[in-house]
């Protein structure tokens, strides 16, 4: 075995290194976008079951699901967005396995969040982060604390008359973290890697926009950023291997080393 992977057993084995789950639990009643009328919508999630040791399965529990490529805690490939359609490799069943491991860097964000639910984060903010932490690798993660996981029923997608209101990113530090940062994404503890309020801004859904455009990632309804370090959190993100899918729900996991 190779020096790096004997370490990895070796650590996991020892506690180290910790497992930390940063997934939601799929069921039906999961939170998904609620998009203006006008527009399609994501089904909600469906668990049905086949059979539980009963005349339909005497042996056998088993169960038939249906949902949304973009329920849960799931993944958002290039394809999603207009601007990424054209892109190679753009769907999660072509997504290159290489990039489904990659260091995560956490910005908190959670007091101002606290403080404003349409808090944006900004180029600013990053910044200063990079000024405490270091410059941002090349691909690798962004993931915006918020504890927004901590909420729970109509706080969560917190919709209003005007729609939902939930922190995300400005326009300009997106392009910013693309362009400049080459980012591998940008993952978020709320419904979408965008703000509730993206829609109005310029342009629209401009995490969508410039992420996907630039061949990049999104990870949204993450739980529980609050449990990894600023910096040195190394992710794995596999989505589905969905047919020409735009995303997928998947497991997140992150190697976290234990803090002493
Ligand atoms: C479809 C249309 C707009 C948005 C979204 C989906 C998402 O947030 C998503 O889950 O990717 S903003
Ligand atoms: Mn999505």
């Amino acid at each position: 075995m190779s020096k790096a992977l004997e370490l990895l057993v070796s650590e996991l084995a020892t506690g180290q290194l910790e497992v930390v789950d940063l997934t939601f639990t799929l069921r039906e009643d999961s939170p998904i976008i609620v998009l203006p009328p006008e527009f399609g919508e994501s089904a909600p999630v469906r668990i049905e079951r086949i059979s539980r040791y009963d005349a339909a399965g005497p042996a056998w529990y088993w169960n038939n699901l249906s949902f949304g490529e973009h329920t849960g805690t799931h993944f958002d490939a290039p394809v999603h967005w207009f601007t990424g359609r054209d892109l190679p490799l753009n769907t999660v069943d072509t997504l290159p396995v290489g990039r489904m491991v990659a260091p995560a860097n956490v910005i908190d964000c959670s007091a101002e969040s606290a403080a404003d639910p349409d808090f944006l984060l900004t180029r600013a903010h990053v910044e200063a982060w990079e000024a405490r932490h270091g410059r941002i690798a090349p691909g690798t993660w962004v993931l915006l604390r918020t504890d927004w996981s901590k909420r729970t029923g109509l706080d969560y997608a917190n919709l209003g008359d005007d729609g939902a209101h939930t922190p995300g990113p400005d326009a300009e530090v997106m392009e910013w973290l693309v362009a400049e940062r080459d980012i591998l994404g940008f993952g978020t503890e709320t419904i979408g890697t965008d703000a509730g309020q993206g829609g109005h801004f310029i342009p629209p859904y401009p995490a969508h926009h410039f992420l996907h455009g630039g061949g990049r990632y999104g990870l949204q309804c993450l739980c529980g950023l609050d449990q990894l370090p600023a910096k040195g959190a190394v992710l794995m993100t596999a989505p589905l291997k969905i047919h020409e899918g735009s995303g997928s729900p998947l497991r997140v996991l992150a190697l976290v080393p234990r803090a002493v």
